[in-house]
């Protein structure tokens, strides 16, 4: 039997963990990409994988929580079905600790988008178009998008220039 100070502190030890929000618990260790890797999340970050990385493939972030997002956009003819992990979510899995996301596309297209914006709003990465994986020409892998149809508010050039397509990295800036 446990000494009496040693099970008090146990209780206590359970009794935090059960309280603790969700993004202290992402401490749980990030496994490694077995397939492709399409995003890498750098700056400050407390739950890398590859050195001071966080590496990611596509199953890893379908592992994530999605959301689907219903909404036209200025690049594309009628409403379209984008789906992918909150990027929020993506955040808090890395222990991310930054104010700013400095967002890097293929095209070397970049942009600083505030972690305000992403904790405001449901934004994704958007990893899916109508259902079916985006190919690069068309604007894939990965696209930021917001919720532009339910939040009228976020269409406007601030927003279409934060929306960056072909994502390849992101930095998170202290
Ligand atoms: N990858 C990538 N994303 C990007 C851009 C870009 O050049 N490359 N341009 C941004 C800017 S500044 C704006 S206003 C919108 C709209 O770009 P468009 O005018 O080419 O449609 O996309 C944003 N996302
Ligand atoms: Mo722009």
């Amino acid at each position: 039997m446990m000494p009496i100070r040693t099970r008090a502190l146990s209780a206590l030890a359970g009794l935090l963990l059960a309280l603790a929000p969700a993004n202290l618990m992402a401490a749980e260790p990030l496994e490694a990409p077995t397939g492709r890797v399409i995003l890498d999340i750098g700056g400050a970050i407390a739950n890398p994988n590859d050195a001071a990385q966080a590496r990611f493939d596509l199953a890893m972030l379908d592992a994530l929580p999605q959301r689907e997002t219903v909404t036209a956009t200025p690049w594309h003819d009628g409403t379209q079905t984008f789906t992918g992990p909150l990027i929020a979510e993506l955040l808090d899995r890395v222990g991310a600790e930054g104010t700013t996301l400095r967002v890097v596309a293929i095209n070397d297209y970049a942009v600083e988008i505030p972690v305000e914006d992403v904790r405001q709003h449901p934004v994704i990465l958007a990893s899916r178009q109508n259902g079916a994986p985006m190919p690069v020409r068309d604007k894939g892998p990965l696209f930021v998008i917001y919720p532009f149809d339910e939040k009228p508010e976020l269409f406007n050039e601030v927003y279409f220039s934060r929306s960056v397509w072909q994502v390849r990295t992101i930095e998170i800036l202290p």
